[in-house]
């Protein structure tokens, strides 16, 4: 996409089958993102420069997609000032929780925005992206507004199956 205002990004490419939630909804708004496999551990070098150029790139906020041992959004977060949000990937051996507790518990200076494991993290990560693009953007504004009448509309017709 051309000028991405989002950054999805992730440590694998097994990371996707989570964080194309995140793009989807993107797609969702028509907000521009770039995708990229960045990770911590085994790209450090392509990390540090992800983030170093991410705003002269036009990014405004980065989503970080991880599992295990969950350092990408914390070590992003270091190395830029834009928002990042970072998405726990579930993991193979604690389901997720290790890669909660590695992203959500950063020492005071440097904030990731931590959000659900899994699927609804990822989704509502960029949900939360488009939130604070709509804060300057009142069209999106409006989508997003939208997009909430359209899921209270959804639940208000769920019914139930009888016994
Ligand atoms: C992390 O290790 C990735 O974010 C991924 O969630 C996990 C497993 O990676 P692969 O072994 O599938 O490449 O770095």
């Amino acid at each position: 996409m051309n000028n991405p205002l989002v950054g999805v990004i992730m440590g694998s490419s097994s990371d996707w089958e989570v964080m194309k939630h995140a793009a989807g909804i993107l797609n969702d708004f028509n907000v521009s993102y770039e995708t990229e496999v960045v990770s911590a551990h085994r790209t450090p070098d392509r990390m540090f420069e992800y983030a170093e150029t991410a705003i002269e790139r036009g990014l405004k906020c980065i989503i970080a997609g991880a599992g295990g041992a969950a350092h990408l959004p914390g070590m992003i977060a270091a190395k830029t000032t834009l928002p990042v949000l970072g998405v726990p990937v579930v993991s193979r051996q604690l389901q997720g929780i290790d890669s909660l507790l590695s992203i959500v518990q950063m020492p005071r200076g440097i904030p990731v925005a931590t959000f659900a494991i899994g699927e609804a993290g990822a989704s509502n990560a960029a949900l939360f992206a488009v939130a604070m693009l709509a804060v300057e953007d009142t069209k999106l504004a409006g989508l997003l507004v939208e997009f909430r009448r359209t899921q209270t509309a959804s639940v208000a017709a769920m019914t139930l199956p009888g016994l």
